[in-house]
């Protein structure tokens, strides 16, 4: 499982704590928010809304 991070982003990190704690093993794919890379076309088709984080992997993305 992969989750597509935004260094600064709160809303990411509250993802990683749920993942820490259930135990769960996640890739890090750092996001560049600050570079606007979560606008790009390669990110908009893992979420077409922009925003991180984003998790899944093999097309299957919450
Ligand atoms: N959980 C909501 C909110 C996520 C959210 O607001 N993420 C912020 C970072 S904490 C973000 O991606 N901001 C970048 C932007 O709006 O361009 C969602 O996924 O739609």
């Amino acid at each position: 499982m992969k989750i597509y991070n935004g260094s600064f982003s709160a809303n990411t990190l509250r993802v990683w704590a749920v993942a820490l704690e259930l135990g769960l093993d996640a890739e890090t794919v750092e996001i560049n928010v600050m570079g606007g890379e979560n606008k790009s076309d390669d990110y908009r088709t893992i979420n077409p809304n922009w925003k991180v984080p984003a998790l899944g992997d093999d097309g299957v993305i919450i």
